[in-house]
């Protein structure tokens, strides 16, 4: 062999042994490989204890990291720092992420337990066809209130919340359209809306509500509402949920002026690296005794039509949170309101959370 030859060889078997290391390190510390998983979602949205069922009948290993707003979720997608492969965003988002490319079609032969969705939840506006996004959750935005602390009265408007009997008595979750929607619902004006007058209107209106604020939080508003904090929250309808199994005195309106009808999907973000794994997860979350233990520890309402059969009759029929078809119609869903009109609602709410503190 000649020394030409010679050097080639040792250079091609060196690189191979440094390629085959870099490999065996990723693998071990569980950041790549075809045989991990990494999920992004709310915070306080899944059972773990089926993340680890998953785990454990497909041998692979799950990261799971949460969210706490449509908004930072994005930005996170976009930095691409981590590559999820799974994401959960809501259907105003989804419509956004599915227009600037961003999410990678689905491949519906993979998926046979999304037979079991009710089609209600099927083939809506925001991902028509159910090309790139598969129901997870749905629910509403109203108030839950503590009927003892406000010695048996009943909300329901939500002007009511501007009682000045409730001064440092309310809790708002951090949601620019939630808290701004909340303002424009107020005033009779859609939850859609995008006249400037309108919105700064919302706003101001919103600003008159500051001395019944106590705080703007994020997860923990169940908690503080729970151990009797405050008296009154605006929250997202399984949150509420959630907290009326621990606390009996409360209670959860959507108010007769109306509010948010909402969906969260699982997508599959474009830069996904475990596209087969990451198809095998939804069809787990979408098996039927899954879900149904899901919506069970969550709290949410599921838009699987047989997981309700396997879930407590009261849970099921119970029109706060499962409301009827009729009262769901005449609740607003979020449209994707483009990047201008989102920045204009995120710099007004930015600035009523300044007026608040
Ligand atoms: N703690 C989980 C909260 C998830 C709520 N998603 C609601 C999105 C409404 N746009």
């Amino acid at each position: 062999m000649n020394k030409l030859v010679r050097f080639f060889l040792i250079i091609a078997l060196a690189s191979a042994v440094l390629l085959f290391t870099i490999s065996s390190l990723n693998t071990s510390q569980g950041y790549s490989g075809g045989n991990t998983l990494t999920i992004y979602n709310w915070g306080d949205y899944i059972d773990e204890d089926l993340i680890k069922q998953f785990e454990k009948e497909t041998g692979i290993k799950v990261i799971y990291e949460t969210f706490d707003s449509n908004e930072a979720m994005l930005t996170k997608i976009q930095q691409g720092g981590t590559t999820y492969d799974i994401a959960v965003p809501s259907e105003y988002m989804i419509d956004k992420m599915r227009h600037e490319n961003l999410l990678l079609p689905l491949d519906q032969t993979k998926l046979p337990n999304l037979k079991y969705i009710d089609k209600r939840f099927m083939d809506l506006s925001f991902d028509p066809g159910n090309k790139y996004s598969i129901p997870y959750f749905w629910g509403t935005v109203g108030i839950v209130y503590n009927k003892k602390m406000l010695n048996g009265k009943n909300l329901t408007s939500w002007n009511d919340l501007w009682d000045p009997e409730l001064q440092n008595e309310i809790l708002l979750l951090d949601g620019a359209r939630e808290v701004m929607g909340m303002g424009l619902n107020s005033l009779g004006y859609s939850l859609n809306d995008t006249k400037q007058a309108h919105l700064i209107a919302a706003k101001e209106k919103l600003d008159t509500l500051t001395p019944n604020v106590k705080a703007i939080v994020g997860d923990e508003i169940k908690m503080l509402l729970a151990n009797e904090e405050a008296s009154v929250g605006l929250v997202w309808s399984g949150d509420a949920s959630e907290i009326m199994s621990e606390n009996e005195d409360l209670d959860y309106v959507v108010p007769k002026e109306g509010s948010n009808l909402w969906f969260d999907n699982m997508v599959i973000p474009k830069t996904a690296k475990h596209i087969e794994a990451a198809h095998k997860f939804i069809n787990f979350m979408l098996d039927p005794k899954v879900a149904a233990q899901n919506t069970e520890y969550v709290g949410y309402s599921t838009p699987n039509k047989q997981a309700l059969k396997y879930m407590p009759k009261e849970i099921v029929n119970d029109e706060r949170f499962y409301p009827s078809p009729a009262l769901t119609k005449k609740l607003e869903v979020y449209d994707n309101l483009g990047k201008k009109n989102l920045a204009y609602y995120n710099e007004l709410f930015l600035q009523f959370k300044m007026h608040t503190k």
